[in-house]
């Protein structure tokens, strides 16, 4: 029996090569992993889902959802998918705390289309590659194609040639509609939604579209803080964290917005990973091993605070 592996730590993969990797996952494990596919993107490549268990057959644990490459340039991404993926199936023993009363569901590619682009034609393509009303330019933001106050005040654009730009209507990516009925499917039993960006280092919170802060605001932060503080003991990375807002800058229409204010999400929350390469989207191959490495660190620590409350 040959299945395709991953090594993670070796090289960045296609979407085709991560998602045969996913397909190979039940047989390897078919108490503990499900792949699930919940439909296409623009250029009609299959969206695939993972859902990881401890195998115990106890149905509608609580979950925690994460996913990876909404913007395609940013390689780090489906990578620290992928390890978290081996952390939580290959590295069982360690980390089956992480597993006993919670479910995973990790999509690591969500713009696989533009992520296609990124390896084919233009490595720092960040959209989608659904064509706009305007003839010369392509592709529209995930990140601001939601519908929890899309479209609010400066957040995002209204010109398709721009890197934010937030599409039409809320939803009308196909990538973006996958994503959404997947936080939808698991909305009354989500704790935990993690998207994985970079770059910068950060830990950023709802809400992106106002400068006020959510009611659970200060939970989230401790959440946060608990990553931030294993990371820093463990490699002196420093992690800021706050909300999007304030930390970064106003947006309006992205996916944790979305998780929060309509999915429910307990605590929802867009990593940055580091920066690595020439550009900040293009860490060497070299440097993919310390890169998920430390972050994991902070995922596993911020699981285990979801977990503990
Ligand atoms: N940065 C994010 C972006 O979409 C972000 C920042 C995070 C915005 C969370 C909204 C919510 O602009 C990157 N690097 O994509
Ligand atoms: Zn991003």
């Amino acid at each position: 029996l040959q299945l395709p592996h991953i090594d993670v730590l070796a090289a960045f993969y296609t979407h085709a090569e991560i998602n045969a990797y996913l397909d190979s996952l039940p047989e390897r494990y078919p108490k503990r992993a499900q792949v699930k596919q919940f439909g296409w993107s623009y250029e009609r490549r299959p969206l695939k889902v993972l859902t990881i268990s401890n195998g115990d057959g106890r149905r509608n644990k609580p979950v925690i959802l994460i996913d990876g490459t909404v913007h395609a340039r940013e390689w780090i991404s489906p990578s620290m998918a992928l390890y978290i993926i081996q952390q939580l199936l290959d590295n069982y023993e360690e980390n089956q705390g992480l597993l006993q009363d919670y479910d995973w569901v990790i999509m690591p590619v969500v713009n696989a289309d533009g992520y296609e682009y990124t390896h084919s034609e233009s490595r720092y393509w960040r959209k989608t590659r659904k064509p706009t009303t305007d003839p010369d330019c392509v592709g529209t933001d995930i990140n601001r194609n939601f519908a929890h106050e899309w479209g609010h005040d400066a957040g995002s654009s209204s010109d398709p040639c721009e890197d934010i730009y937030r599409g039409e209507r809320p939803f009308d990516q196909p990538e973006s509609q996958v994503l959404r009925d997947i936080l939808l499917q698991y909305s009354p039993r989500l704790k935990w939604y993690l998207s994985l960006h970079s770059y910068g280092n950060y830990f950023l919170l709802p809400w992106g579209y106002t400068n006020n802060l959510p009611e659970n605001y200060q939970d989230m932060m401790d959440v946060a803080e608990a990553g931030a503080f294993a990371i820093v003991h463990s490699t002196n990375g420093i992690y800021s964290y706050g909300s999007t807002y304030y930390v970064l800058y106003p947006t309006s229409g992205d996916t944790a917005d979305y998780a929060l204010g309509v999915a429910n999400a307990t605590v929802a929350m867009t990593m940055e990973l580091p920066a690595g390469g020439f550009s900040g989207f293009d860490p060497w191959v070299s440097h993919i091993e310390g890169l998920v490495t430390e972050s994991w660190v902070g995922v596993r620590a911020m699981a285990a605070e979801v977990i503990r409350r």
